[in-house]
């Protein structure tokens, strides 16, 4: 007779197996569909009842995911959404998508996957493979997962199967999709890693098997953690060139010409998202417990969470050229999303720039073509506030336009024209203006000092 794992491993590649996927987020539906595709019936499982529906009516509310694509299987009934864990007892394959935050104190919030591994066991059977693909410390596998479904009386590499396999979306990316996205395997058992291969091969171009699921986990905190460390570095270089008076985006543009040894990162408003400024702080709170004192990861943090105070430090200044003050001044937020053409806000330095703004006695008002309302529980100022428009004609009234969020639907030139004056995070600006204060670059001849003295 055959073994466990041959069985599964028959149902995989028979694509008989019924596959599901818990969390359909901006990680989980992605997968889905790539199932789907691929020729499973995906189930996906979310407490979100809108998302449910979505999906039911085929519907995508995923950016990156088409709406033609979820009607199509839809009709071929390989796509179905439930609320209901009892699901799982028709399932043969789940993978975890589920959030990872921090709470406040930045320690992990595991409360996601635990409670998404607590529904799986409440119907776990023999013969099943789970991955954890949130982003989690090295461990969590092995040690909050594995003992949570062993509890269960089955055992782990043997009765069911279990691994880690890192998500690597990058939302709005137009290259690279789930599909063609390399993916990283880390098996509880050489068996476990292999039936994962083999569920993830049916869907994704290239896998990665590596020789445990801590391995697995740690390679997505490095990926990450290596972000937030080289962001942090170029921040820090900005706040340099601004003391220096050099532009550090002509030192990183001149700096990327270098062919090998070198990756361009660019200096912002702060870090969002929720993956880049939360993930090295899992991986910094599990160095700890061993007595180990991550410093790179911590002054990281520090240097990418102080940026939005050097922002309004910049809006003070460019004011202060105007014989203005923050208090009482009429400011517009370019951009409230956490990085360009995307509609996301989760962590995004705007917030943080509003609510400082805020404190300050501004007047503040925002505008972002993919984020028509931020709610008062949000953002320091408590109250909800909805999109202007930024357009031409509309931008004389205020006092300073701070470019937060470079999106390609903003008219720069308008701007320019019209803005008292503009602090520039990103770049966006590209020519010397009198008007235009960049971030981590000199001003502009002295014009603007001049004009503040007439
Ligand atoms: N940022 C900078 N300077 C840079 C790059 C980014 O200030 O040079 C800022 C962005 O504005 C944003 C934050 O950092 O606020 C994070 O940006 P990100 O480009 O890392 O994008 P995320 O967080 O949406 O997605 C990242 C993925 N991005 C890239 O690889 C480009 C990838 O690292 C992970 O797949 C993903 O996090 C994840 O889910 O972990």
């Amino acid at each position: 007779m055959a073994s466990t794992a041959e069985t599964l491993r028959e149902k995989i590649r028979s694509r008989r197996a019924r596959t599901g996927v818990v969390g359909l987020g901006y990680v989980g539906l992605p997968l889905a569909v790539e199932l789907g595709k691929a020729g499973f019936h995906a189930t996906g499982i979310d407490l979100d009842a809108r998302k449910v529906q979505a999906i039911d009516e085929g519907r995508s509310y995923i950016p990156d995911v088409a709406t033609a694509d979820v009607q199509a299987l839809r009709s071929q009934g390989r796509l179905d959404a439930t609320t209901d864990f009892a699901i799982v007892r028709e399932l043969d394959t789940i993978n975890i998508c589920v959030p990872t935050p921090l709470r406040k104190t930045k320690d992990p919030d595991m409360s996601y996957i635990v409670s998404a591994v607590e529904g799986i066991a409440k119907h776990l059977h023999p013969g099943m493979l789970i991955v954890l693909e949130s982003t989690t410390y090295p461990g969590t596998t092995d040690e909050v997962v594995q003992p949570m479904l062993e509890a269960t009386g089955l055992k782990a590499g043997e009765d069911f199967f279990l691994a880690f396999s890192p998500e690597r979306v990058d939302p709005g990316n137009p290259t690279f999709q789930t599909h063609n996205v390399p993916k990283v395997v880390g098996g509880f058992t050489p068996t476990c890693s292999a039936l994962a291969a083999d569920l993830y091969g049916s869907a994704i171009e290239t896998i990665v098997p590596v020789s445990s699921t801590r391995v697995a986990e740690m390679v997505k905190l490095l990926e990450n953690t290596f972000r937030a460390v080289n962001i942090g570095l170029v921040n820090e270089l900005a706040l340099m060139c601004d003391r220096m008076n050099i532009d550090v985006w002509e030192v990183v543009d001149a700096a990327k010409t270098k062919p090998f040894g070198f990756m361009a990162f660019y200096p912002g408003p702060g870090l969002g998202g929720h993956c880049i400024p939360i993930d090295p702080f899992y991986l910094s709170w599990k160095a700890k417990q061993t007595g180990f004192d991550p410093r790179f990861i911590e002054l990281a943090g520090h240097i990418n969470g102080g940026m939005p105070h050097y922002v309004v430090e910049k809006v003070a200044d460019a004011l202060n050229t105007r014989r203005k003050a923050i208090n009482g001044s009429k400011i517009l937020i370019a951009g409230v999303a956490y990085k360009r053409d995307i509609d996301d806000m989760r962590e995004s330095p705007a917030l943080d720039v509003m609510g400082l703004l805020l404190a300050r006695g501004a007047d503040v008002s925002y505008a972002d073509p993919y984020v028509p309302e931020v709610h008062g529980r949000e953002w320091a100022g408590g109250y909800d506030i909805r999109a202007v428009d930024l357009t031409r004609g509309s931008i004389g009234q205020y006092d300073c336009v701070v470019i937060i969020t470079d999106h390609k639907a903003f008219d720069y030139n308008a701007i320019v024209a019209e803005a008292e004056v503009v602090v520039d995070t990103r770049n966006a600006i590209k020519e010397p203006h009198p008007n235009v204060f960049k971030l981590g670059a000199p001003r502009t001849s002295g014009a603007a000092e001049r004009v503040g003295a007439a």
